[in-house]
């Protein structure tokens, strides 16, 4: 067993008793109530769900195992001339809670290099897809296709419940050290005339993902960078709870996290990168040549609300403040393309969007989430292909759910089936609250 299993077992092992404890001794504590508004609007902020794995402040925005941001670049292991630690300590880090040292995070690698052929019908698979296809569909078809390799589904008929979390850990792995691979091989088969650049299984997995991409430095450290700020945001948005109530059938890895990235395609939630893209685009060509300015800006955020669409990049569901992953990423353009005229243009759109979408009563926070910042980067180092971001950030978010799915597994967390109501009783209660 490697070092890192036997440490998430001890930590499964300790933990176990407090959730016994919880359902068995206090399982009936109200810790909720629910509205009418929230029943109808989303689920929004009903407190229905449990991981250890991040917590999403309203104001202070994520906390990686209690560490913000900052504090999590500073605390894990980084190669040496490296800016960002490397995905493999951090994907031990969320797994167990401990920060790795840096012979911990290398055995991360070598396992991880030792999982991470993909096999050749994946890319088959995707060769016969239609080349216009998007490329989400392809990463989760890429995905959905391999779910025979399941180890899961494999021992399932012979195992017990508290078992089950060691083949999903196991499945966790293979998928995770698979993933790189497949998203640059989508990557290039799309846009790079199927020039297919061999992986090289020396490298960690920010610097070796770089490499298939076929992008110099520092984009090694841009994708470190890059997928731990995209890997977790709590268990309620849409891939995370997706990947989470898929499994809570007792589906694989493989079926879970297809149907989050699924979730993850759609432009209320991951696709927004690319929109962000998208709506930069079209705003610069209405322009035909004329500068930039603040006032053009806000009077394109102003047609875009009056047209019935979103402005992408902003917004939120809980957050309420700007989104410290956007700040991140906003430092990281400051220190290596501050004159990028995209990256000003981003900036510019930040100093006047907030006040004009503060404006409109029901946007409940109209600071940036971290969409608004991130294609930008990928731009400047030659990613101009748009429609690629979003996978960008499945890649991502395959740390944190599939870290979550293992946990999920291995405190038996139950079947998801929320109890659905009729209109008429909404309307029943509503009556009866007015004849209070
Ligand atoms: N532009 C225009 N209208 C907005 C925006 C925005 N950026 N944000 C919220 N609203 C509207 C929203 O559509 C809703 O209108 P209606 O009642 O007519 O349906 C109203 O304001 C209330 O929404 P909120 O309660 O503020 O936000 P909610 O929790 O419903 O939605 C988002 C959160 C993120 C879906 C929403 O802010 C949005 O659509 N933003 C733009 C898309 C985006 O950037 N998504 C990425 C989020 C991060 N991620 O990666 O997933
Ligand atoms: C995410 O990273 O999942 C998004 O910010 C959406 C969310 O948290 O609801």
């Amino acid at each position: 067993m490697s070092r890192l299993k036997e440490k998430l077992l001890a930590k499964i092992t300790e933990h176990r008793p407090r959730i016994t404890r919880l359902t068995k001794e206090f399982g009936k504590v109200v810790i909720d109530e629910v509205t009418i508004d929230q029943c109808i609007g989303g689920a929004r902020d009903i407190k229905a769900l449990v991981t250890d794995i991040s917590y999403l402040d309203p104001q202070e925005g994520i906390r990686f195992r209690g560490k913000n941001i900052p504090e999590t670049f500073a605390a894990l292991p980084k190669l040496p001339g490296a800016e960002y630690p490397t995905v493999e300590s951090f994907w031990y880090f969320m797994l167990t809670g401990d920060v790795p040292t840096a012979e911990e995070a290398e055995e991360v690698r070598l396992d991880f290099k030792s999982r991470a052929k993909v096999p050749g019908y994946v890319f088959e698979t995707l060769r016969a897809m239609p080349k216009d296809s998007h490329p989400m569909v392809m990463l989760s078809t890429a995905v959905l296709v391999m779910q025979r390799e399941s180890k899961f589904n494999k021992q399932y008929h012979g195992m017990k419940k508290p078992d089950y979390w060691d083949p999903m850990y196991e499945d966790a792995c293979d998928l995770l050290a698979k993933l790189p691979e497949i998203a640059a091989f989508i990557y290039r088969y799309k846009y790079k005339n199927g020039d297919i650049i061999a992986s090289h299984p020396e490298l960690d997995m920010g610097a070796n993902f770089a490499h298939m991409m076929g992008i110099a430095k520092p984009y090694d450290d841009v994708a470190r960078m890059y997928f731990i700020l995209h890997s977790d945001h709590e268990s309620g948005n849409v891939s995370a709870h997706a990947t989470h109530l898929v499994a809570s059938a007792l589906s694989d890895a493989y079926y879970s996290f297809s149907a989050g990235l699924n979730g993850l395609a759609g432009p209320l939630h991951g696709l927004a990168n690319q929109e962000v893209l998208d709506w930069i685009k079209k705003f610069k060509e209405k322009l035909g040549g004329e500068e930039p300015s603040k006032e053009n800006v806000k009077k394109a955020i102003e047609d875009t609300l009056a047209s019935g669409q979103v402005v992408p990049g902003y917004g939120h569901a809980v957050l309420r403040k700007t989104d410290p992953r956007y700040t991140a990423q906003m430092e990281f353009c400051l220190k290596h393309m501050p004159n990028d005229p995209l990256f000003k243009l981003v900036n510019m759109i930040y100093q006047v969007a907030p006040d004009v979408l503060g404006q409109v009563a029901k946007i409940k926070n109209p600071w940036p989430n971290v969409d608004a910042q991130s294609g930008v980067i990928q731009w400047y180092y030659g990613l101009t292909e748009y429609d690629f971001y979003t996978v960008l950030f499945g890649v991502g978010r395959a740390i944190g759910v599939l870290a979550n799915i293992t946990w999920d597994r291995a405190l038996g967390y139950a079947l998801e089936r929320p109890k659905s109501v009729t209109t008429a009783m909404l309307e029943e209660w509503a009556a009866a609250s007015t004849s209070k």
